[in-house]
């Protein structure tokens, strides 16, 4: 068997005044908790550093690039780095990335239990909008301050096992899971800042927000038997409510684990990656059941084209 003692270490909120230093030893100690439970992989939230600035309308530049780092593992991010090697615990975790020729990411990276960053994915599937919306009860601009990933959904083999990256919005995007799939991914690690309230629409609270969120989660751990480790950042973020519900999805999609609160919180489980094998070689057994002669519009078509009237 082919074990992995996963754990979702779930951020509580984190304030605009909030500094790097003070989330990394919020993080520390929670890395500390996976290794007394004996973890040796962790997954962190989608923007783990910082506050969910996309939610602030800024237009110069230099108050933008506040967010990002332009070097990872940098100077704030270092003692994370060398406590995960210390303790022999491989991570994933977000982050919003600045390169050195400027593009603006929102990124995660997975490591190796060395600490070597094995690797990199940039979020593919932007939500929100670009300009101020004042129609909106808050903003979302996404956007406007990141560009789309650019890099596709990679897997890589890690601890023994193949493992992709998501981010946020795009576990609400089955094509994500399906190309993640089409490589044989076992464990898909995803952070996410969902806010508990929908913007744009009154009447949808925190329980549909959770709803959405699980099914996103479940339908593609099982439509691929691999295993979906989502974690949030949660909380109210100066008065702005985000979800809680980090989870941890088996590949038949059942929710094995999820937090209970909306704080710094830890839940951890042992992933059998062999536990994917039923469903990739029957029911999900692409090579045997698929029809691409039939799927055409998936990637020659972006919007949806009804039938003339
Ligand atoms: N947040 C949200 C998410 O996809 C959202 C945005 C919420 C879009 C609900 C649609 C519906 O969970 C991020 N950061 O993508």
């Amino acid at each position: 068997m082919r074990e992995i003692v996963t754990a979702a270490l779930q951020l509580g909120p984190i304030q605009k005044s909030d500094s790097r230093e003070n989330v990394v030893a919020r993080m520390i100690k929670l890395l500390e908790q996976a290794k007394a439970a004996d973890a040796t992989f962790v997954v962190f939230p989608e923007l783990a550093l910082t506050t969910f600035f996309p939610r602030w309308f800024m237009e110069e530049q230099s108050d933008v690039d506040q967010w990002f780092e332009s070097s990872m593992p940098g100077p704030a991010t270092e003692p994370l780095f060398a406590c995960a090697r210390d303790m022999r615990m491989a991570m994933s975790f977000g982050y919003a990335e600045l390169t050195p020729d400027g593009q603006h990411f929102n990124t995660s990276i997975l490591t190796d239990t060395s600490g070597a960053i094995v690797g990199k994915y940039r979020k593919v599937h932007l939500p929100g909008h670009s300009e101020y919306d004042c129609e909106r009860a808050f903003q979302h601009l996404e956007k406007r301050y990141f560009l789309p990933g650019d890099l596709g959904f990679p897997v890589w083999r890690n601890l023994n096992a193949n493992m992709g990256m998501l981010i946020c919005n795009d576990r609400r995007w089955p094509e994500a899971y399906r190309v993640l799939g089409l490589q044989g991914v076992e464990m898909v690690t995803l952070g996410f800042n969902t806010p508990s309230v929908n913007s744009q629409m009154s009447n949808e609270g925190p329980q549909d927000r959770l709803f959405h969120h699980r099914l996103s989660c479940q339908s593609g751990a099982y439509q691929n038997a691999t295993w979906v480790v989502a974690v949030a950042k949660a909380g109210v973020e100066d008065g702005h409510p985000l979800i809680g519900g980090s989870l941890i999805v088996d590949p038949n999609g059942k929710i094995v684990a999820e937090t209970a609160t909306e704080d710094d919180e830890m839940i951890v489980h042992v992933c059998d990656m062999d536990a994917c094998t039923f469903g990739k070689t029957t029911i999900f057994d692409f090579k045997r059941h698929r029809r691409i002669e039939h799927y055409g519009r998936i990637t020659e078509q972006t919007g949806a084209e009804p039938p003339a009237v």
